[in-house]
């Protein structure tokens, strides 16, 4: 990432940003958007974020703060400001009210009402630069652009894994891989999710709950279990609560005709069962995360499952993130599984390079974030 020490713009912008995550698992499937007003002579006069769905854009909660100030100020934005009436006026309406002069702004707007909004002001005359140099802002809004190019939730892949990268470890040694610092985390992060996605396999291995416990949750993200021939237990942990919190079941389509009583015991329960065409005994994930972002308006989907999910999901270039919580311990046997399972096509030699994003430490692990390049984790514009 370079920096240049002179390039103010670049600087505001990237507070912009921190702005803007203020807003993580509160505005979505909107845009995190953060804003900076200054005045006249370049002091920060104006701070402003999107903060919930239907709220105030960005821009206008920092002309807000600005006040009188804005008159021949500068307004910084992450994202191009919007151009239609929404849920709330247009942005380009309120920054030519405000009689700001010149404004910077990060990604474009790729939705197709709000667009335009940087050409709108440009035509009255308004100084308009785009900045789509700053990582940061990338950073921010990739997840948004992904969701209205392709149709699908941002996909975040987390597993905890030993430092010789397994998955499961020795008899005895306690059910957790990674710290409780690091299951806080991963607790706060499915609290600004819309979906735990996991695998039968899991499911009938550990009898997990997928909840968010011990933090604040932002929302209750639904639980959605692969089960292709529908074997999850009546009497699991997710099936018990799935009148407190949404659970989804994916199944086979000719099994759920064949299993309808099942298939209804589950509804009674307070679970949705949903069928899709099956092939060679998998259920299509490309087509689930579709009608999980459609039929479920989901945007921000974190997978808690086993190596096989995770391969298939890898393979299938469905992986936008991977968080890898890496704990200080080496597996106590042989048989100890690796954290993913055949995540390409190809045989030995043949990998898939994920690009390292950041690097954290919680208890006595290594938190690695990794995005996944996008011709890997195809937008979408491929069948
Ligand atoms: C901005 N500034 O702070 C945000 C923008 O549902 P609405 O009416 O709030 O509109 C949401 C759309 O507006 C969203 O899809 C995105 O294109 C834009 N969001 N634009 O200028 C903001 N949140
Ligand atoms: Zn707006």
């Amino acid at each position: 990432m370079t920096h240049r020490r002179d390039d103010r713009d670049a600087d505001l912008l990237r507070l912009a940003v921190r702005l803007a995550l203020r807003g993580h698992g509160l505005v979505e499937p909107n845009p995190m958007v953060g804003a900076i007003v200054l005045d006249a002579s370049g002091r920060v006069v104006g701070l402003g974020h999107h903060r919930r769905i239907g709220g105030p854009h960005a821009e206008v909660e920092a002309i807000a703060a600005a006040g009188e100030r804005t008159r021949g100020g500068t307004i910084l934005v992450t994202l191009e400001p919007c151009n239609h009436q929404g849920r709330t006026g247009p942005c380009t309406e309120a920054i030519l009210a405000s009689g700001v002069a010149r404004v910077i702004y990060g990604s474009s707007d790729p939705h197709p009402q709000a667009q335009g909004g940087a050409a709108r002001l440009r035509k009255a005359g308004l100084d308009v630069q785009q900045r789509a140099d700053v990582p940061e802002v990338r950073l921010l809004n990739r997840a948004f652009i992904h969701r209205l190019r392709s149709g699908r939730p941002w996909v975040v892949a987390k597993w905890a894994q030993t430092l010789d990268g397994k998955i499961t470890v020795g008899a005895g040694d306690g059910r957790w891989i990674s710290s409780l610092p690091s299951r806080r985390l991963v607790h706060r992060e499915r609290g600004c999710c819309d979906v735990i996605l996991t695998g039968i396999g899991t499911v009938l291995a550990d009898d997990p709950l997928l909840n968010v416990r011990g933090v604040k949750a932002r929302r209750h993200p639904m639980r959605v279990v692969v089960d292709p021939r529908l074997q999850i237990p009546l009497e699991s942990q997710l099936v018990r609560t799935a009148r407190e919190q949404p659970l989804l079941v994916a199944c086979d389509a000719e099994v759920l005709e064949r299993d309808e009583d099942l298939a209804e015991q589950l509804r009674a329960a307070g679970a949705t069962v949903l069928g899709l065409a099956s092939t060679g005994g998998e259920l299509p994930l490309r087509e689930l995360l579709e009608r999980l972002a459609g039929e479920f308006g989901a945007s921000r989907v974190l997978v808690e499952a086993g190596a096989r999910m995770l391969g298939r999901l890898f393979r299938h270039g469905l992986v936008n993130e991977a968080w890898v919580f890496v704990a200080p311990r080496v597996a106590g046997r042989e048989t100890g599984l690796a954290a993913v399972a055949g995540a390409t096509e190809g045989g030995l030699g043949h990998s898939l390079t994920l690009s390292l994003e950041s690097i954290r430490r919680r208890g006595g692990d290594l938190v690695l974030g990794y995005g996944v390049p996008a011709s890997d984790a195809s937008s979408g514009d491929n069948p």
